[in-house]
C-alpha cells in the first residue's frame, strides 16, 4: 500500500478481516465511512471504495449528444389511446435494431389510471413478497458488482436478507440479474405482453408444434441494490428485451451494434484490461448524419450512444444487439425478458458469431441458439405463404440459408477445401468440432441437411421471382449441385418434433 493510501485510512484492517470488519477511512462519522475494496488493492489495483464501481462516475458523467426525443422512440400519456398490441408490434418490427423504444408511465398496478388497450401484467411486488412465492430455499446467482463476477452459492432467503438491510450494512454492492422464474409460481402472477408473444420466434416455434419445451429466457426477476452496474455487454444470441422497473429507477446506456461498434465490443472482451476500460472510450464518434436507411432513420445517428433513465411504472424495448451498461441509483425490482425475432436474424447470428470469438461460456448463452436457427427455417419452408413475406423476412431467410451454407461446409468440405484448410489440420480439436455442430442441427426434424438447404433456396427463389426482387444476394440456385453424401441424410427424418432443454 502507498503512503498515499495508508494516509486515508484511520483504522486498518487485515485483508483476511476485512470482509467482516472493514477498515474505516478517516472520516468524521463511521457511520458513513467507506468501505475499501481490498480485493482490488490485493491486485495491485488503486485504492477505491466497496461502495462504487470504477465506471459509475463515468456513467454518471455521460450526457446525451442530441435531443432525448431523437434519439429514443418515446410513448408518452397522450398517446395511449392509439396504442394497442399491433402498433407497438410494428414499431418493435420497424425499429429491430435500430431505435430502442421507451413507453412511459405504461404499467396499469403502478398507474391505474392508464388508459392503454395493452394487457400488462406487472404487480408491484417487493423483493420479500418474490421470495416468498419462489420459495428461500432457491437458488440465485448474485453478482459482485466491484469485480462483475457471479457466485452461484446464494439462495433466495439469504438474498432477501442481504438487500433488506441498510445500505451502510450491505458488505459489499451485490446484484441479482438472472433469475429466471418461468418454471416457478410466480409465473401466473406476470404476463408478456402480447406485442412480445406475437413476435417472439421460440413462441412460434412453439405454436406451431415444432418445439415442445421453450428455452428459459423470457422471464427475469431483476433485483438491484443501490449503486449496483452491470458493465457493457449484449444480450445473448443478440436478443432484444423488454425491461419494466416495478420498484426504483435504472439507468441505460447503450450503442447500437454498427459494424465498427461490434468490431470494438469484440476487441474489448478479449482485451486483459476490458475491466479497467470504460467501453464508450472505443467508439469512434460520429460528427455528421451519414445515411438514411430505407425507413428514413439514420442509424448512424445514434452511434454516440445513448442515455436513458427508466422509473417505475416504465417499460423499455431495447433492440436486439445492442450494446449497453446499467447503474442503478437506487434499490430496484424489475421485470425483464428477451425474444428472438425474425427480423432482427442478421443481427442475431452476428452476435452469435461474436459469442464464439470472444468464447462465452455455454452457460451464458442463447439457449439452443443454433438448433432454433434451423427451426425457423424449417418453419417457415414448411408453414411459409411466400405470397405474404415481408422484405425484412426475406432478407433474414437468406441470411439465415448463408448461415446454414456456412455450417454445411464446416460439416462436409469439399476435398480441395479439407486440403486448404488450417483446422482440418488439427484432427482431434476438428472432430469434436464438427460433433458439437452436428448435433445442435436439428436433422431429426429437418432430415438430410443438404435436401434441406436445397429445398429452402429454391423456396426463397420462388418468392425473388413472384417479388421480381433484383437488390440483395439474388440466389442463383447453383449451390450443392454436387452429390449429396450419404452421411448427413438422418435415417430419422421421420419425426418432426424436436426438444429444446
Ligand atoms: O439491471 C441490470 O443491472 C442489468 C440488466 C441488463 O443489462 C440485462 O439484463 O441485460
Amino acid at each position: 500500500m502507498s503512503s498515499f493510501q495508508s494516509s486515508l485510512i484511520s483504522e486498518y484492517h487485515c485483508f483476511n478481516c476485512d470482509a467482516d470488519n472493514p477498515s474505516v477511512l478517516k472520516r468524521k462519522s463511521t457511520r458513513n465511512a467507506k468501505k475499501i475494496d481490498y480485493v482490488a488493492l490485493n491486485n495491485g489495483e488503486e485504492l477505491r471504495s466497496k461502495d462504487m464501481h470504477r465506471h459509475i462516475e463515468r456513467f454518471i458523467n455521460f450526457e446525451n449528444d442530441k435531443p432525448f426525443d431523437q434519439l429514443v422512440h418515446i410513448i408518452e400519456e397522450d398517446q395511449f389511446n392509439k396504442l394497442d398490441d399491433n402498433y407497438i408490434e410494428n414499431l418493435i418490427q420497424k425499429y429491430h435494431s435500430k431505435k430502442p423504444i421507451l413507453i412511459k408511465r405504461i404499467n396499469p398496478n403502478i398507474f391505474p389510471k392508464n388508459k392503454s388497450k395493452l394487457n400488462l401484467k406487472f404487480p408491484q411486488m417487493s423483493v420479500s413478497d418474490i421470495t416468498k412465492v419462489i420459495g428461500e430455499d432457491r437458488p440465485v446467482e448474485v453478482m459482485d458488482v466491484l469485480t462483475q463476477n457471479n457466485s452461484t452459492s446464494w439462495n433466495l432467503g439469504h438474498w432477501r436478507d442481504y438487500y433488506n438491510k441498510p445500505f451502510e450494512d450491505r458488505d459489499r454492492i451485490r446484484n441479482v440479474i438472472s433469475l429466471e422464474f418461468s418454471d416457478t409460481e410466480l409465473n401466473d402472477l406476470i404476463d408478456i405482453p402480447n406485442f412480445i408473444k406475437s413476435i417472439d420466434v421460440v413462441n412460434e416455434l412453439y405454436s406451431a408444434g415444432i418445439i415442445d419445451i421453450k428455452p428459459k429466457v423470457s422471464k427475469y426477476c431483476l433485483m438491484s441494490v443501490k449503486n449496483s452496474f452491470t458493465d457493457f455487454h449484449i444480450d445473448f444470441g443478440g436478443t432484444s428485451v423488454y425491461y419494466t422497473v416495478l420498484k426504483g429507477y435504472k439507468s441505460f446506456i447503450m450503442y447500437p451494434p454498427t459494424a465498427d461498434n461490434l468490431k470494438s465490443y469484440e476487441n474489448w472482451c478479449l482485451n486483459d484490461n476490458q475491466n479497467s476500460t470504460w467501453f464508450g472510450d472505443l467508439i469512434k464518434p460520429i460528427e455528421q448524419q451519414q445515411f438514411l436507411d430505407k425507413d428514413g432513420e439514420d442509424y448512424y445517428y445514434l452511434n454516440n450512444g445513448l442515455k436513458i433513465d427508466i422509473e417505475a411504472g416504465d417499460l423499455l424495448i431495447l433492440p436486439s444487439g445492442w450494446i449497453h451498461s446499467v447503474y442503478t441509483a437506487q434499490d430496484s425490482v424489475v421485470i425483464g425478458g428477451n425474444f428472438l425475432t425474425v427480423s432482427s436474424i442478421n443481427t442475431h447470428l452476428k452476435i452469435f458469431e461474436i459469442e464464439k470469438i470472444t468464447k462465452v461460456p455455454e452457460k451464458y448463452k442463447f439457449p439452443n441458439f443454433n438448433r432454433i436457427m434451423w427451426l425457423v427455417g424449417y418453419n417457415y419452408l414448411k408453414n411459409g405463404d411466400t405470397g405474404k413475406l415481408s422484405n425484412d423476412e426475406i432478407d433474414s431467410l437468406k441470411a439465415l440459408l448463408n448461415f446454414y451454407k456456412i455450417q454445411y461446409n464446416q460439416l462436409y468440405p469439399t476435398k480441395t477445401e479439407s486440403s486448404n484448410s488450417e483446422t482440418t489440420k488439427k484432427t482431434n480439436s476438428n472432430k469434436n468440432f464438427k460433433q458439437v455442430l452436428k448435433n445442435s442441427i436439428p436433422t431429426g426434424v429437418i432430415g438430410s441437411i443438404s435436401q434441406f438447404i436445397n429445398d429452402l433456396e429454391k423456396w426463397i427463389d420462388s418468392i425473388n421471382h413472384n417479388k421480381e426482387l433484383t437488390n440483395g444476394n439474388k440466389s442463383n440456385g447453383e449451390y450443392l449441385k454436387r452429390k449429396i453424401k450419404t452421411e448427413d441424410v438422418s435415417p430419422s427424418n421421420k419425426v418432426k418434433k424436436a426438444k429444446v432443454k
